[in-house]
């Protein structure tokens, strides 16, 4: 295999040759060292690594941690607002005000993602632009941010995924009714939703009701470490679990209805992933077994239309309140499932007990990112969509958030060496891959982030972007794995 000067000086240069001792720890990073420079797939060495033809590579961010201008052109303050200023709730008491300035700089943004080959971009609208008090007077200045925004990006051959609640609520919500507490919050999703349909459905095709409604809801609702900041007692945490799959389905019925022909609807929901711990047929359905249970409050009623016989038990007289009717709207037909994979919730075997299954503790040596609650499993990635469509025969599925963070530490040069981030997207896309390989029907994958941005609780310091982020000057500057990406939207295959 023909090995250029260059490679060489550059594998000496960015201490690859270091990484590449990750090969003990099981990491696959040597072929694909050589693969940044050759041209040809057999030269990759990995003859198996390629997804399939007109698989969608995109790249992810949300509206309250990118775009900033939080009080310009009439946008409405959000229960994030209200949060991030409260001294002490967010690492460094940063907050969203400015954030990467996303809304004056995104025509630049474009640029860069094009230049990564991203032909999709997951971006969130901010419902308090669309209505600052979250129901009434419709603000023409937001609707025509998205509209010049969404038109940028098919200009620039990107189409975009519009997810319609990435955790900003308009505050007015939350004053007048409690929030998620509330079924009127509800109501005012799915009334927003189809306001959005029908006067963007002309050049938005796809969109995503709820981000993670398990995170906003246990981290928001239970130990209050997310806005709004309550730590509700079991029987109103479990109404807000319903409150927001009950929105999930209004917002399907209102897209539906109000939507272009040809509009596809899903969700984007960070699922509780079981693995197996070996591989055997057994571990392999209890970890099945576990996927269903585990994501009984969220993702399964979703696909069901009703809550699992084990947790109308385990929530006993704290279980939500709710009518047929309801489920029947919880349950309206999706065209795809979105899954945002970062981790195993636990690795699995089968057991001899009620459950069927038991879950083992983590190491504590186990490789976690620098986002304490990521432990990091590549198998995560392959099990999530694998057994979506084993347990509920889902025929498009989008990985619609996958990604690490890091130290990336800003070299004197101007650049970051996140050689953590490339072997983690090397070894779980090749996890993915696998999946694709057995037809597993994955059609994209958005890596979060397209560039650093506020991390909720953890502010600025923690970095999932592409694009580095120098927060003094805004600039981005594009960290080792862009130039991974790039390569690897380019070949549509593990490189
Ligand atoms: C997701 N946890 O958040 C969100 O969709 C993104 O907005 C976020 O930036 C990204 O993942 C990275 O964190 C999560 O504590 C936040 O398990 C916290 C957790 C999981 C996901």
């Amino acid at each position: 295999m023909p090995i250029l000067k260059d490679d060489l000086k550059n594998l000496g240069r960015r201490n690859f040759i270091k990484s590449a001792g990750l090969t003990a720890a099981g990491l696959s990073v040597a072929p694909a060292l050589i693969s940044f420079k050759d041209d040809t797939a057999q030269q990759n060495n990995i003859p198996d690594s390629k997804f399939p033809e007109g698989f969608l590579w995109g790249t992810a961010t949300a509206a309250y941690q990118v775009e900033g201008a939080a009080n310009e052109d009439g946008r409405g303050v959000t229960i994030w607002d209200t949060f991030s200023h409260i001294p002490g709730k967010v690492r460094n008491n940063d907050n969203g005000d400015v954030a990467c300035d996303f809304y004056h700089r995104y025509p630049a943004d474009i640029q860069l993602m094009k230049g990564l080959n991203v032909k999709a971009f997951r971006l969130s609208i901010a419902w308090s632009r669309i209505f600052p008090d979250g129901t009434g007077t419709p603000n023409q200045k937001g609707i025509d941010f998205y509209k010049k925004l969404t038109d940028d990006l098919q200009e620039n051959g990107i189409e975009p995924f519009a997810t319609l609640y990435h955790w900003d609520l308009p505050q007015a919500l939350h004053d007048k009714y409690k929030g998620w507490e509330s079924r009127e919050t509800a109501k005012a999703f799915g009334d927003y939703a189809g306001f959005i349909a029908k006067n963007l459905g002309d050049r938005v095709k796809h969109y995503f009701t709820l981000n993670e409604m398990s995170t906003f809801v246990e981290l928001g609702y239970g130990n209050g470490i997310f806005a709004p900041g309550l730590k509700l007692p079991q029987a109103g945490l479990n109404q807000v679990r319903h409150h927001a799959v009950l929105a999930h389905g209004l917002a399907v019925q209102a897209i539906r209805a109000n939507g272009a022909a040809g509009t596809k609807i899903g969700l984007a929901e960070n699922l509780s992933v079981p693995v197996p711990i070996i591989d055997t047929p057994e571990n392999i359905k209890a970890a099945e077994v576990a996927m269903r249970e585990e994501n009984a409050g969220y993702l399964t009623v979703v696909m069901e239309g009703k809550y699992t016989d084990k947790f109308l038990k385990r929530t006993g007289a704290d279980a939500p309140k709710f009518t047929e009717e309801d489920l029947k709207i919880i349950s309206s037909p999706l065209d795809f499932v979105g899954i945002n994979v970062y981790m195993p919730a636990g690795y699995v075997q089968a057991a001899d007990n009620a459950d069927g299954y038991k879950t083992l503790p983590f190491a504590k040596s186990q490789p976690r990112s620098t986002s304490a609650w990521q432990v990091l499993g590549p198998e995560s990635l392959y099990w999530a969509p694998k057994n979506v469509q084993k347990l509920w025969g889902v025929k498009e599925i989008y990985i619609t958030e996958n990604g690490t963070s890091g130290t990336d530490e800003l070299t004197t040069d101007k650049h970051i060496y996140d050689t953590d981030r490339i072997s983690f997207m090397r070894n779980y896309l090749t996890q993915l891959q696998k999946a694709t390989a057995e037809g597993v029907p994955v059609k994209g994958y958005f890596y979060w982030s397209m560039m650093d941005n506020f991390e909720w609780t953890s502010g600025y310091g923690t970095r999932f972007g592409l694009y580095y982020i120098d927060y003094k000057t805004l600039e981005r500057i594009p960290k080792e794995s862009a130039a991974y990406f790039k390569v690897l939207a380019e070949k549509n295959q593990v490189v």
